[in-house]
């Protein structure tokens, strides 16, 4: 049990695994070598408007060249755990087929590199960068997609399952169905509600597909998936806002944390869209079952709590960070946590991305001095700290980002690492919350 650390600080308990995360297309660049095929990322990102000042990955943080002197600046940092994710496309070029050895080969050097770091690795499957020639016929919204996927990852478990203990299957299937199909400002670029739901199904679908296979493997690896969570609150204390607060909560949390945990998709959710949805008519017999395959550890994401009108929008209660859609409410990271472990059962937690970008210049001395990512931090972890005390078995925590990196449609505006990027000589520079959080992983506790 978690108690008083040294100086009245709050200690956290003996192995807690503190980390930091990344992603594929964020951080990789090299989008052209050793037989990577296109993702629709590629496709999106170079399309004219699509992201800020036309920002794409093709450089990104050059981390597929750099990738032992990151290595090093995590070491230095002392992390126990490195969550990063694999490109479907490095391993699949068209998203089917014999897996390529050249890309398997970059994550087998990678993982053996924190190994021998004493750092414990955590891959996801899929972190948005669907292979071109899947969105060609049809992405997510065909169920053969999902199946594919499941071929994918049985080649990646066959060939890293030996070195990687921790997998997770899909990043933020919310933010897929949010950003890419209803608002359409992620790839694929779509604005369609009656897809987005039946898009919801398959990556749940192939999520519940990868379970599967990775027992097949018969190998010890853990598996789970990632989900981005938003406390929903009531904007006021009117009935109808606390009515449209738990509809609101249907789509961002249950939609996703039923069906995976519990094996049903929520009923308001599923009357709200009502049966003539092609959500509804492509739930087949036996979907959720495969689903809800008992998994090893649930990822949680926490950024921002959400409050809602009576109308069924939204309003702002707290200050935003340059994100805008990010209010900055550290207590909702207690509120989400205690509420998995509350409604979900005893399953254990880890904590796979919380962070905020920050307007970080390089000073003359050679120093970056993001005071609002320590603060951010220092008040979310002692919300993770107070959950941990009151009963989540919460396993570790990760910062996103490590690294600055290519931030989706805001390019590389936003810098959201512990660890500066000055993107023209691509040299990495410690931010003084990398040195604050070298000093709370050292002594564990804050
Ligand atoms: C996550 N929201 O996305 C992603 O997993 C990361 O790749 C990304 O860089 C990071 O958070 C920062 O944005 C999110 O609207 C996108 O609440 C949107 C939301 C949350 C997370």
């Amino acid at each position: 049990d978690p108690a008083e650390g040294p100086a009245g600080g709050l200690r956290f308990p003996t192995g807690f695994g503190w980390g930091a995360a990344t992603s594929a297309y964020q951080i990789e660049g090299a989008t052209k070598e050793d037989g990577r095929g296109e993702s629709i990322w590629d496709t999106f990102s170079r399309t004219p408007g699509r992201t800020r000042n036309g920002d794409t990955g093709d450089v990104a943080a050059d981390h597929y060249h750099r990738y032992a002197e990151d290595l090093d600046l995590m070491r230095d940092l002392g992390l126990r755990s490195y969550r990063f994710s694999i490109s479907w496309p490095r391993i699949q070029a068209d998203g089917t087929g014999a897996p390529n050895q050249r890309g398997l080969d970059f994550y087998r050097r990678l993982a053996d590199g924190l190994h021998e770091r004493g750092i414990s690795p955590m891959a996801t499957l899929f972190h948005w960068d669907l292979p071109q020639a899947l969105q060609d016929i049809g992405g997510w919204e065909s169920r053969d997609v999902a199946h594919r996927f499941a071929d994918y990852a049985d080649a990646v478990f066959r060939a890293l399952g030996d070195r990687i203990p921790v997998w997770l299957t899909i990043n933020e299937p919310k933010t897929v169905v949010q950003n890419g199909y209803l608002e359409g400002h992620h790839a694929p670029g779509r604005q369609d509600p009656d897809a987005a739901y039946l898009v919801a199904h398959h990556l749940q679908l192939a999520h519940g597909l990868a379970v599967r296979a990775l027992r097949a493997t018969g190998g010890t690896g853990r598996i789970g998936p990632a989900f981005n969570l938003h406390p929903c609150y009531p904007a006021d204390d009117t009935p109808a806002a606390a009515e449209a607060a738990r509809l609101y909560d249907g789509y961002e949390n249950r939609l996703y944390l039923d069906s995976a945990l519990k094996g049903s998709y929520p009923a308001d959710v599923l009357a709200d869209l009502g049966p003539g949805s092609r959500m509804a008519r492509g739930i087949r017999d036996g979907d959720l079952e495969l689903i809800s395959a008992p998994v090893d550890l649930v990822a949680v994401q926490y950024y921002t709590p959400i409050y809602v009108t009576a109308d069924g929008g939204t309003t702002r209660r707290w200050p935003t960070s340059e994100a805008q859609w990010q209010q900055i409410y550290p207590d909702g990271m207690y509120d989400i946590l205690t509420r998995v472990t509350r409604d979900y059962g005893p399953v254990p937690l880890t904590i796979t991305e919380n962070g905020l970008p920050t307007p970080d210049v390089l000073a003359d001395d050679g120093t970056v001095d993001d005071a609002g990512r320590v603060s951010f931090l220092r008040e979310h972890l002692a919300a993770v700290h107070r959950a941990i005390s009151d009963g989540v078995p919460l396993e570790s925590y990760h910062v996103w980002s490590l690294l600055d990196n290519f931030e989706w449609a805001e390019g590389y505006d936003q810098r959201w690492g512990l660890i500066y990027v000055d993107y023209p000589t691509q040299r990495r520079v410690p931010k003084r919350s990398a040195h604050w959080y070298r000093q709370v992983i050292a002594a564990n506790a804050l």
